[in-house]
């Protein structure tokens, strides 16, 4: 089984900190996405959605997109749990992660390729076209992510993490969702403080620290 990964991307570290907080160790190509390897032989028909994240498993199966590949692997490595270890737990644990990846981290990393220069020809992940960005996308996208504060700040007064008492993949997609925020200078507003707190659990939690 292979890892083919650009660390230093977003998408990329969601992944590496999953291994990190459950210890997997798994042998690693860096794929560099900055320099368009991915539009590359063979990797352009391992993934033709162009990105990274994916695996290749020993019988050459492909699984892309950062939380498929999460929960495979927690399949092969159920602990610790990070997708729940009961039919409740899952369940909360992926309503969880789907607001927060539908409602705000799709929206941010929208409003991110819309509004930062480098992405300027590469506003949708995998592509390279005219599309020109768009300052409305980047409107939306933080008027999104501050609706869903609104809306969780008041269940994250009484849960440590965003789906109850344990750190779970929904945890990893929020730390996402702040470093979104600060790529594009969005500042959470100080009334949001129950998020504020738990940005600050996540920010000194060990599998978020840069090795
Ligand atoms: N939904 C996908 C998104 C993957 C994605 O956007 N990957 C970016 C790196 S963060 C990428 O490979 N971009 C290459 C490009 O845009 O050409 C996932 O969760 O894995």
């Amino acid at each position: 089984m292979k890892l083919y990964n650009f660390s230093p991307s977003p998408n990329g570290r969601r992944v590496n900190v999953f291994l990190k907080e459950k210890k997997i160790k798994l042998e690693v190509f860096e794929l560099n996405v900055r320099e368009d390897e991915q539009f590359k032989e063979p990797f352009n028909s391992m993934n033709p959605f162009n990105c990274v994240p994916f695996l290749e498993l020993d019988n050459g199966e492909i699984i892309s997109e950062s939380v498929s590949v999460c929960r495979y692997l927690e399949e092969l490595f159920p602990d610790p749990s990070l997708f729940g270890s009961t039919g409740l737990q899952r369940a909360q644990i992926d309503m969880w992660n789907r607001r927060l990846e539908l409602d705000a981290l799709g929206p941010l990393g929208n409003a991110v390729r819309n509004k930062l220069p480098f992405f300027a020809g590469k506003v949708l992940a995998g592509t390279r076209n005219s599309i020109e960005q768009n300052p409305e996308i980047v409107d939306r996208g933080m008027q999104m992510a501050k609706l869903l504060f609104e809306r969780i700040d008041s269940h994250l007064g009484s849960n440590e993490f965003v789906a109850g008492s344990s750190f779970s993949i929904a945890d990893i997609t929020g730390f996402f969702v702040f470093a979104a925020c600060d790529a594009l200078e969005f500042e959470i507003p100080n009334k949001y403080s129950n998020v504020l707190s738990w940005k600050k659990v996540l920010l000194q939690r060990d599998c978020f620290k840069l090795d």
